[in-house]
């Protein structure tokens, strides 16, 4: 039995939880040091973005507090480390989750509500950090908050870009793009590094050197050089002194100023040199599951993985240990391809400036890295032309030709005379011009492949990858299945319900132990916790309604299903179908009778997400969805039974406000296509229910959830092959109920039809690559059970619950225990807790 304290010694506790005076006046002191000393403001020139200034910089400081502490203790016990290497780390705010990391947010509210300043409105003043595209991005910042919670020794590595994703606006119905301005107004959570800084060479040519006693060496010369500077972003972990970096690289121009050029009357030419260093990180590519082959980006690659290593090695060489000890101090885990660069330069490092023989370099590569795989679409898998990295990177270019001819040696061992099978195998493509594939190179130099789910691990070893698989027989593949921190994903975003849940739960232990949750399905009958608990959702609701209304002038009710689909626009995902399912459903109300009518489930479809700024047909769709809603929340007869939103400018920080309000997300990519998807775990963690494919992640939260308590549809992944197949050679039948939807778009019911031909065209004579055809109609099956579980309140509470209890799997603290044990070989170095 729970033990509970007995009434009239509450007051002493009540008296403990209140935070000491002299603690808020030491808040008070510091926030208004910083506003006045930092900011040079005073109390009549002040507003919310000075206060949030004030408050983000004294947090700050304590931050750094911890932050020194634990690199003291690490550098102490010298720990095998993990460096987390990511183009992408998309975080959104930090505000508010310091605060919750540090236990400090309700004194920090108390402490400024006696300085006349609402906390909530501060929190609305900070620019998300939006250095990421999606999935991949998001994913890397989660395992971070999981790295820091779980008291590891980690590093997280990438670009300080000085855009970040861009800003969408919808113009008439269509995508825009701004820029991200998100420096402009200063970063509290960045601290510059002058100190620390490493120069990059690109270009340049290799001098080949023959010994005295004959043997062979390359010099690498030449070419121009950058300067990376480090700007290191603390993440503490949430109620632990372990605070960990992400540290981030900004080139800058080795040299202030070419003054010789400067003084011949050059001028100009001077300037450009120094703007082109800075060019290199200077915008995040907005592309998501899609490569673009420009060298601007290969530079940003390099750099990033240059900088990195001289980092990671100036701090191995500081214990003075041999060089084959490396591997059992320092693991690397790739985040996708992006930073598999990593891989012949470390090679470069041990065998051109320390000395080691090819072999011994090799053997400490290839026991040093890791790499994830996140994707199977094969536009999304990187091949770089022959050509540009050796123009750009030479001596790395040998190095590939070098790994790779040792490499097929081994294939040609293995299996003799199989020429079909090198060229299948060749890290090198053959063609004009030749292309490295990646992939390939990041396989051959990692100890460990991962894919991100167990459908996509599968998919890995069956389908894309089948060669390496039974060369390796089958040792380097595994599976780790994606996770999301419970600390923003609910603790944070939706804190009504998390109150709820540690008040049932008894404690909030939960926060770092997701383990806890599946306790919450004794409650999932309990008529008070299910009245509660739907009172809390409809909260949520109410709150996206207002943001709605504030952004897009529509009035939505929260008392209509919230049907929800946010994340990038993407054919494979199909936010295509989901709109043509929109028609579909507004033509059917259109035919009934208002008696009718008045007993439908009223919707609301959401949508938010960004198209990448060349993806045509990806923009067709945001364009068909806005002028669907324009006609569908207009019309009269229709009324709350349907309303469709299109949200703009999706991020972290709308996230938190979306997806705390759904009933229903939909993820509901043709099987076999998504990878993983993270965002549906979110939805289900917050008592959302899942329309979906069996695809991705979303078969795993069916397994551990309950099948009853999710809707799925469509074709299996083992299918889409044969389909596709078919597709090809014969006409496509078409589902009649999807062909009513076609003529009604072609009759020009949303307006110009001939805007949107080219995308019809993908479903007709574009050969429907994605099945939308194949699975409209279960599609629309689940739509409609999903229709008549809603009238069941007491059905769909139950449901509810039981989606959040059944989600302990998908922490990614669960994940990040996964990579620690099996693939990094990396222990919690846990720092004494000398501050609170
Ligand atoms: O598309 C995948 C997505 O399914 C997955 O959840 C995410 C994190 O693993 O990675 C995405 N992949 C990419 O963004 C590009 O490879």
């Amino acid at each position: 039995p729970r033990w509970l304290p007995p009434p009239e010694t509450l007051h002493l506790w009540k008296e403990f939880e209140t935070p000491e005076p002299a603690e808020i006046k030491a808040i008070q002191k510091s926030f208004l040091r910083h506003v006045t000393k930092t900011f040079a403001r005073t109390a009549f020139n002040m507003d919310n973005f000075g206060s949030y200034q004030g408050t983000a910089y004294s947090l700050r400081d304590r931050l750094i507090d911890k932050w020194n502490i634990t690199q003291q203790h690490h550098t102490r016990e010298d720990p095998k480390r993990v460096y987390y290497l990511s183009l992408e780390f998309l975080l959104g705010r930090s505000l508010d989750s310091c605060l919750l990391s540090l236990g400090v947010k309700d004194i920090y509210k108390k402490a400024l509500d006696e300085l006349g300043f609402r906390l909530e409105d501060l929190i609305g003043e900070e620019v998300d950090a939006a250095l990421g595209n999606g999935g991949l991005g998001r994913l890397a910042a989660c395992y971070m908050d999981s790295l820091a919670t779980l008291d590891y020794p980690a590093w997280g590595y990438g670009i300080r870009y000085n855009y970040g994703i861009f800003k969408q606006l919808i113009v008439d119905g269509y995508q825009t793009e701004f820029p991200d301005y998100w420096l402009n107004f200063g970063n509290p959570w960045e601290i510059e590094r002058l100190d620390v800084s490493y120069e990059v060479r690109f270009r340049g040519y290799v001098n080949k050197v023959t010994e005295e006693d004959g043997t062979i060496s390359y010099v690498w010369e030449g070419g121009e050089k950058v300067v990376a500077v480090a700007y290191d972003v603390p993440i503490p972990g949430y109620g632990t002194m372990n605070t960990i970096n992400i540290r981030l690289w900004s080139a800058k121009p080795a040299r202030e100023f070419d003054f010789a050029m400067f003084n011949d009357g050059n001028y100009e030419k001077a300037v450009e040199e120094q703007k082109s260093a800075e060019n290199i990180t200077s915008v995040l590519y907005p592309n998501d599951n899609h490569m673009v082959g420009k060298i601007l980006r290969l530079k940003q690659q390099y750099f990033f993985v240059c900088a990195t290593l001289q980092d990671a090695i100036r701090r191995f060489k500081k214990t003075n240990r041999p060089w084959s000890d490396f591997p059992y101090q320092v693991s690397i885990q790739l985040n996708d391809t992006h930073p598999t660069l990593g891989i012949p330069e470390l090679q470069r490092i041990l065998i051109d400036e320390e000395g080691l023989s090819w072999d011994d370099a090799w053997d400490i590569v290839t026991k040093t890295f890791s790499f994830t795989n996140h994707t199977v679409l094969p536009e999304a898998l990187e091949r770089w032309a022959v050509p540009l990295i050796q123009d750009l990177l030479p001596r790395h270019m040998m190095i590939i030709f070098d790994i790779n001819l040792f490499f097929l040696q081994k294939v040609e061992k293995k299996f003799p005379g199989d020429r079909d099978r090198l060229r299948r195998m060749s890290i090198i493509e053959e063609g004009h011009p030749q292309n490295v594939r990646m992939a390939f190179l990041a396989i051959v130099g990692s100890h460990t492949v991962n894919g991100v789910a167990a459908l996509h691990s599968n998919l890995i070893k069956n389908d894309i990858f089948p060669d390496f698989v039974e060369f390796y027989e089958g040792n380097k593949f595994t599976n780790v299945t994606n996770g999301i921190t419970p600390r923003r994903w609910l603790h944070q975003c939706n804190p009504a319900l998390s109150d709820f849940i540690t008040q049932k739960l008894g404690s909030d232990s939960w926060v770092k132990d997701l383990e806890q949750l599946k306790k919450l399905k004794e409650f999932a009958d309990d008529a008070a916790v299910q009245k509660q608990w739907m009172a809390i959702k409809r909260q949520n609701k109410v709150r996206l309604a207002d943001y709605i209304h504030s952004i897009t002038s529509i009035q939505v009710s929260p008392d209509s299903l919230f049907d929800i689909q946010v994340k990038r626009i993407h054919e494979y995902k199909r936010q295509f179908m989901n709109i043509l399912g929109v028609i579909h459903r507004y033509l059917r109300l259109k035919k009934l009778t208002p008696e009718q009518r008045a007993k439908e489930v009223p919707r609301l479809v959401v949508f938010a997400g960004k198209s990448a700024p060349g993806y045509f047909i990806a923009k067709l769709v945001i364009k068909l969805i806005n002028s669907v809603g324009e006609v569908v929340n207009n019309d009269p007869e229709i009324g709350d039974i349907l309303k469709v939103v299109f949200i703009p400018n999706y991020n972290v920080s709308l996230a938190e406000i979306i997806i705390p309000a759904s009933d229903i997300s939909q993820h509901i990519s043709t099987a076999g296509t998504e990878a993983s998807g993270t965002s549906n775990m979110k939805f289900v963690l917050n008592g959302g229910i899942i329309l979906g494919t069996v695809d991705g992640a979303n078969i795993e939260i069916g397994e551990e959830i309950g099948e009853d308590n999710i809707f799925f549809f469509g074709v299996k992944a083992d299918e889409v092959e044969d389909i596709r197949h078919l597709n090809r050679y014969r006409k496509i039948e078409m589902d009649p109920d999807l062909r009513n939807v076609l003529d009604a778009i072609e009759r020009g019911t949303f307006g110009d039809p001939k805007i949107f031909e080219p995308l019809v065209a993908t479903l007709t004579v574009g050969g429907d690559y994605y099945l939308i055809s194949k699975d409209f109609a279960s599609y629309i099956e689940a739509q409609a059970d999903s229709d008549e579980a809603y009238k069941d309140k007491v059905g769909w509470a139950k449901k509810s619950i039981l989606c959040t209890a059944g989600m302990s799997k998908f922490s990614s603290d669960r994940s990040i225990n996964e990579y620690a044990e099996r693939i990094w070989k990396i222990k919690p170095c846990t720092v004494p807790a000398t501050l609170n």
